[in-house]
């Protein structure tokens, strides 16, 4: 997973010799045929995005094929009652299993199933995944809310609890972003009063300042106050779609988080003013949202915070091997630990926000929720 996750970033770096040794690693020795039960929404955000992506960025076949390998024998996930996808893929036997999913494990899959249709000319890969995103987005409350848990079987909600952190996130990312990358007007249709709804009841000032928090999605009433690393991808999603002045905002709380110890905690009581989960596993949602803020808005002020992430970052997570997550926050205890989204996504939105623009241009290619760049038109079939 971690060649493939980080691929296109190489590429995009401009590292040619790694980026086609890695390329010639995937190539040869990468093979899906396996008795393997695997988490559908991880492997389609970084193995099928990132083949699709390093695909599209080096124009080799092989990786396309990978990809269409991978995605046929994951298909049979979407086979529910409802075509709300299992949580889990058997990559040999096509056996789903898990039905415990969330909006967005169901919800995070169109840029990736969809581009493959477009470059496949297969659509049955498009239908799929918007049919499990618009499962979801139908299953939304009065208040146009979603909840945090359904079952994929009987397509009820188990968790009513509605926020934008872990289990929904990269739901709204992806309704906005399928109408960027597709100019699909029902993501359109299904983002307008998603995204609405969610500014109406998650948010909270506290002393000005401008937080998000949770709410139950029947009812809209506050039923938490937490903030954390995952939520930080919120800013950019509203910078990106045209709202910089609530995106401003919420940055300038994910940013005064990540310096109350100098690296962001995972979850961050904003009214009591108390950590409430102090590992920081190597998340890029920060440094994504100042990539985004500072492309759109031209602002030096992100650059500086970039600088700022970057130099805390390396300072407290660096290893002699890699990056450690860390522990504890407030003691910076490392962990013997590092993601493969750290190569797919933070080191791309640490460099790309000191790159040229040219490096990725934002009206050609939409970024999938791993970073993968997937591309509007290029070597469509
Ligand atoms: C990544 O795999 C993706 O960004 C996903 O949407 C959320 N979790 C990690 C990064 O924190």
């Amino acid at each position: 997973m971690t060649p493939v996750d980080a691929l296109d970033t190489m590429v995009l770096m401009g590292l040619d010799d790694e980026a086609k040794e890695t390329r010639e690693l995937i190539a040869t020795r990468l093979s899906f045929d396996k008795d393997l039960d695997v988490k559908h929404f991880e492997v389609v955000i970084r193995l099928l995005g990132g083949l699709l992506s390093a695909y599209q960025l080096t124009g080799d076949e092989r990786l396309l094929k990978l990809a269409e390998d991978l995605g046929t024998r994951m298909l049979p996930a979407f086979d529910t009652p409802t075509g709300l996808p299992y949580v889990n893929i058997n990559l040999r036997t096509g056996k789903g299993s898990g039905t415990d999913s969330n909006p967005a494990e169901a919800g995070t899959l169109l840029l990736e199933y969809g581009t493959l249709s477009r470059l496949t000319g297969n659509p049955v890969y498009y239908a799929k995944a918007k049919r499990a995103l618009v499962e979801t987005f139908k299953r939304r409350s009065k208040l146009d809310l979603v909840g945090e848990r359904f079952d994929a079987i009987t397509g009820k909600w188990t968790s009513t609890s509605s926020h934008i952190g872990a289990r929904i996130d990269s739901y709204y990312e992806y309704l906005w972003k399928c109408w960027r990358l597709f100019d699909d007007k029902d993501c359109l249709a299904m983002w307008t009063p998603s995204v609405a709804a969610a500014n109406r009841y998650y948010a909270e000032e506290v002393d000005g300042a401008l937080w998000s928090g949770q709410v139950d999605m029947r009812t809209g009433k506050r039923t938490g106050h937490e903030y954390g690393a995952l939520d930080a991808f919120y800013p950019g999603l509203l910078a990106y779609s045209g709202d910089i002045d609530r995106a401003r905002r919420l940055q300038a709380s994910s940013f005064a988080m990540w310096k109350l110890h100098g690296i962001e905690p995972e979850a961050y009581d904003y009214r009591k003013r108390r950590i409430t989960a102090a590992g920081y596993p190597l998340r890029p949602e920060i440094v994504e949202s100042t990539w985004y803020l500072y492309r759109l808005t031209g602002d030096p002020k992100y650059r500086a915070m970039g600088r700022t992430l970057f130099e805390d970052f390396v300072r407290h997570c660096r290893t002699e091997a890699g990056y450690a997550a860390i522990k504890d926050v407030t003691t910076m205890e490392q962990a013997d630990e590092m993601e493969s989204f750290v190569m797919a996504e933070t080191f791309k939105y640490f460099y790309l926000l000191f790159a040229p623009p040219q490096t990725l241009d934002l009206d050609k290619a939409v970024l999938n929720t791993e970073a993968h760049p997937l591309q509007r038109t290029k070597h469509a079939k």
